[in-house]
């Protein structure tokens, strides 16, 4: 079974224009579960939701209150945290920053960049090709 570091995805998340703000990544692994050395688009989008979440949920009780999302985004219009409480309780969980990610398409230019040959996965050689062209290796 294949490990893929996080830490590339983060390195290659903060590469991109497409996010402006960016959390520096902690060594996480990821497992590449059937072992073939590349992760589906839909599980890079979770990695990144995932990496950025855990980034703003600072006292780590999987929920991001407004006053934490503050913190992690002062520059950014509050309007960006109510869209993301998609049922209106004050808090956005896990799965409310996923699902909010996955309905703008938030990540889809930068996951799009990823897979240089477009087969839809992004592989080891997709990584090496994304480090080169943003100068990261
Ligand atoms: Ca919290
Ligand atoms: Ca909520
Ligand atoms: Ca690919």
């Amino acid at each position: 079974m294949k490990v893929i570091p996080y830490l590339r995805i983060g390195l290659m998340a903060c590469a991109s224009s497409v996010l402006l703000s960016c959390a520096s990544p902690s060594l996480y692994s990821v497992t590449d579960t059937d072992g073939d050395g590349r992760l589906s688009r839909i599980e890079v989008e979770i990695l990144l939701v995932d990496t950025i979440f855990k980034n703003e949920d600072t006292n780590r009780n999987g929920q991001v209150t407004a006053d934490e999302w503050k913190s992690a985004n002062p520059d950014d219009d509050v309007a960006l945290f109510n869209a993301r409480d998609l049922n209106g309780d004050g808090v956005v969980t896990l799965e409310e920053a996923r699902s909010h990610a996955r309905k703008n398409g938030t990540f889809d230019k930068v996951i799009a960049d990823l897979d240089d040959d477009n087969d839809g996965y992004i592989s080891d050689s997709d990584f090496d090709a994304f480090m080169k062209k943003y100068k990261l290796n």
